[in-house]
């Protein structure tokens, strides 16, 4: 049996980086730890939700890259969560890295189907630049201020020769294709352009073997396995933190005391924080008494944080192949190879590059999920669901031409808005370096020795140097901070088999 630890931790945020904390916690014997979550319920930017009869994902869609270096993926597997497809060691061998094997279809501003095999060239150019990022700033007498602008820059030196074979209309066509996945990429990194994405940052994401695999019953059951395994009462909700107050230094007091947005004041000896990156941008001069060290709050600063949102569109009956997964839209007028629309209020739809198809539900309903990003996205979040349904049913008969087509019912997801979260995901931002990864990670108080140790632990996606972005990032820094504790309190007191209170 685990020994007991009787320090008092409370965890603040109950998404994925928090419970795992909390698991691991009570599984190595830590018998006073509390979750304070801001909302009603766990899973944080893991949420489930429902189209009519269609399961859809509000957050966190896909396991990436699910292989058993995964441990997401082997939990998921242990918990039976998973299709018998995504178990097949072939899928767990594949390596996709980003390139996403499903059949394409593609449509053009003018209305018309494109032809996959015609388009290949692009994607396949594309995803050939994205692999071949430099893992540094300058190469040879070339240098690049970001991703954006590498991939740019690239396709349109080499595009007149890479398609000399092709003629002017089909070379600019295929540059417009370019512009998509500019803009496709930019919702895979929650950015607004991907001339704010750092190529040394970008190169530092690891990508893990494994075709991407989705719950087939929703990610917040994995959410709910791992809480069955935890007392009941672990989590009060509805319970925002309003300041985390530390190097509390009068004698007989707990180290930390974390006050509430009721005013509850709760007293701690650790303090696992797992709020989201976005939401401390906003409120790190608040959240902190004293006030961070002013390193740590550069790197805060450093790292980007942006939106990423997807509008789920259901339909009667399909208006793509049977057998196609993912639609791509290509404005004719983009052979600049941009991704940022320069009317947002207007024109916000452009900045859709594509729908990823959902598998068809027993009952029949048919639904796409439409990704966008951006301060396109910021803005669709203000407007009125009727008004961008209208917006939607718009670009779908611009692309298609058949002006019948009509949507049943339409969902969309406002994650810049969310209070709590401020935005989707973090992005390594041009100028941030592993330093500042590492700079989030560091616990207060940094090294003053005579102070008590870990007093203020950081877990969460955006703590994690290269699953930043992913659940199972987020799951990973919460096994690290727990273990901090774990391996502090074995080393402080070895022998110990109760009450290892420091
Ligand atoms: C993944 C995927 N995915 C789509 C969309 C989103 C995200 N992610 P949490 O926010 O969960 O928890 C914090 C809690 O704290 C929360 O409950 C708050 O309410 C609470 N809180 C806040 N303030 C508080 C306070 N003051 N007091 C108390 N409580 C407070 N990840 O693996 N697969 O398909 C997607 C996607 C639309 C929004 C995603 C995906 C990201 C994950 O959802 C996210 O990382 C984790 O859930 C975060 O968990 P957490 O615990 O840290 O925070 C090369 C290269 C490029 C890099 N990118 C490549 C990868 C692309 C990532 N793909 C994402 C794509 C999608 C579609």
């Amino acid at each position: 049996m685990a020994p007991s630890v009787s320090a008092n931790v409370v965890i603040i945020g109950s998404g994925m980086a928090g419970v795992a904390a909390a698991h691991r916690l009570v599984k190595a014997g830590f018998e006073n730890v509390q979750i304070l979550e801001a909302t009603g319920r766990s899973g944080g930017r893991i949420q489930t939700s429902r189209l009519g009869e269609t399961i859809v994902e509000i957050g966190a869609n896909w396991i990436h890259g699910p292989s058993q270096e995964n441990p997401l993926f082997c939990l998921a597997r242990d918990y039976g969560l998973l299709d018998p497809e995504a178990l097949k060691p072939e899928n767990q061998a594949m390596d996709v890295e980003e390139y996403p094997p499903w059949v394409s279809n593609w449509f053009s501003s003018s209305g018309q189907k494109l032809s996959a095999k015609c388009m290949k060239p692009a994607l396949q150019f594309f995803f050939e630049l994205l692999d071949n990022t430099p893992k540094s700033a300058s190469s040879g007498k070339q240098s690049w201020t970001s991703v954006g602008h590498f991939i740019r820059s690239k396709a349109q030196q080499r595009a007149a020769k890479r398609w000399k074979d092709k003629d002017e209309a089909t070379r600019q066509l295929l540059l417009c294709a370019i512009s998509t996945m500019l803009k496709v990429e930019c919702c895979a990194s929650a950015t607004h352009t991907m001339d704010d994405i750092d190529v040394v940052g970008f190169t530092m994401y690891k990508h893990l073997s494994g075709l991407d695999c989705t719950f087939p019953g929703g990610f917040e059951g994995f959410i709910s396995n791992l809480m069955s395994e935890l007392p009941s009462d672990l989590v009060t909700y509805n319970r925002p933190v309003r300041c985390v107050r530390w190097n509390n230094t009068e004698s007989g007091m707990n180290p930390v005391t974390v006050e509430c947005d009721d005013g509850e004041r709760i007293a701690a000896d650790h303090v696992i924080l797992t709020v989201p990156l976005g939401f401390l941008k906003k409120h790190h001069s608040t959240l902190f008494s004293p006030p961070l060290p002013v390193h740590k709050l550069h790197s805060i600063h450093k790292l980007g944080f942006g939106t990423c949102d997807k509008i789920y569109v259901e339909f009667e009956s399909p208006w793509w192949d049977a057998d196609c997964g993912i639609i791509y839209l290509v404005w004719k007028d983009e052979e600049d190879v941009s991704d940022q629309v320069s009317d947002i209020s207007k024109s916000w739809t452009r900045k859709i590059p594509s729908l990823t198809v959902l598998k068809p539900s027993e009952s029949g309903s048919h639904v796409l999920c439409g990704w966008i990003s951006g301060h396109e996205a910021e803005y669709m979040e203000k407007l009125p669901e009727q008004e961008v349904r209208r917006a939607i049913t718009e670009l779908i008969h611009t692309f298609t031409g058949d002006c019948t087509i009509t949507p049943k019912r339409i969902l969309c997801t406002r994650w810049f808005h969310d209070p709590w979260t401020c935005g989707s995901y973090s992005h390594p931002a041009v100028g941030c370096s592993a330093q500042d990864f590492m700079n989030m990670t560091e616990p207060l108080p940094t090294k003053e020795k005579q102070l008590q140790p870990l007093q203020v632990l950081f877990a969460g996606e955006a703590t994690h140097p290269c699953y930043y972005s992913t659940v199972h990032g987020a799951l990973l820094s919460g096994w690290r901070e727990a273990d901090r504790l774990i391996s502090h309190y074995s080393s402080v007191n070895p022998c110990n088999d109760s009450d290892q209170k420091s």
